[in-house]
């Protein structure tokens, strides 16, 4: 891990980190307070979907003695897209500049977020990214890579966007762009949730930006991973591609 180059983004306005879970009652402690720790200004939203294990009022303990760190209690798990998109229109709700996508287990170092907030001075979306030079997975059977990377080149291919990593969770969009990209239209719920907001910040314009991170696999608690979430992103993906290519061949204008 490296130590940050800087750790002040007062520049950007307020940052919120946003951090779905379900059932990461050995995870949740820990990721806050590394958050914390790596850059002490931002603020961070747990959002929980009633997890059973009871990760949402460890959680509540946190923000109790922390004024940063702020609870989301939803009613049930309805997958992480749902719990990202109602934590944004939270966020900006309370008056926060810069939304940051952060998965609970890990794999997205906290230690890494300034890489991200550096990188949105220069853009409207910044990715953290396993497949551009310098970025690297960590504890991750071939067989994981394979379908990650797979999976993005198709999304890249079959869309045309310009983004090596096109299904990663560890992001920071401007206010503006989540404003501008039509969130009440998105449906996904799983891995596809990353690719569709993706595609809908390129196709309304916005600057998105990659930095490299390093992505450690899950240590503690279970993935929520499952095949019918690696099915819904092949299925959409195909059928956005599909309808953009025939929207520039009979000259219509894009949906999205
Ligand atoms: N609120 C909420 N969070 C969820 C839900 N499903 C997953 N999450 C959270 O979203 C993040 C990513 O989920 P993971 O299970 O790690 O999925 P993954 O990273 O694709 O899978 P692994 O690489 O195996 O860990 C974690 O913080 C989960 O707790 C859900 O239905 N609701
Ligand atoms: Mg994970």
């Amino acid at each position: 891990m490296t130590a940050p180059l800087e750790t002040s983004f007062a520049d950007l306005g307020k940052v919120l980190v946003i951090i779905p879970t379900y059932n990461e009652i050995e995870n949740v402690e820990r990721i806050v307070s590394r958050v914390r720790a790596a850059v002490p200004e931002v603020h961070v939203l747990v959002a929980d979907d009633n997890s059973p294990d009871g990760t949402g009022e460890v959680a509540d303990k946190m923000a109790a003695v922390d004024g940063n760190v702020h609870v989301m209690h939803r009613k049930g798990k309805e997958g992480l897209g749902a719990a990202y998109l109602a934590g944004f229109r939270w966020g900006i709700d309370h008056g926060y500049d810069v939304l940051v996508e952060m998965d609970a287990d890990g794999s997205h170092q906290p230690e890494e977020l300034y890489r991200l907030l550096g990188g949105l001075r220069g853009a409207d979306l910044v990715l953290g990214s396993r497949w551009v030079p310098g970025g690297r997975v960590v504890n991750w059977p071939k067989s994981r890579l394979l379908l990650s990377r797979g999976g993005s080149t198709y999304s890249r291919l079959m869309l045309g966007v310009p983004i090596r990593d096109v299904t990663g969770g560890y992001r920071a969009f401007r206010k503006e762009t989540l404003l501008g990209l039509g969130m009440d239209q998105v449906a996904s719920a799983g891995y596809c949730f990353q690719v569709d907001l993706a595609f809908r910040t390129v196709s309304n314009g916005f600057k998105v930006a990659e930095v490299p991170i390093t992505f450690v696999e899950r240590e503690h608690g279970a993935s929520k991973m499952s095949k019918n979430i690696v099915f819904e992103a092949l299925w959409r993906v195909t059928v956005w591609g599909t309808q953009a290519r025939f929207a520039k061949l009979t000259g219509r204008k894009k949906r999205r």
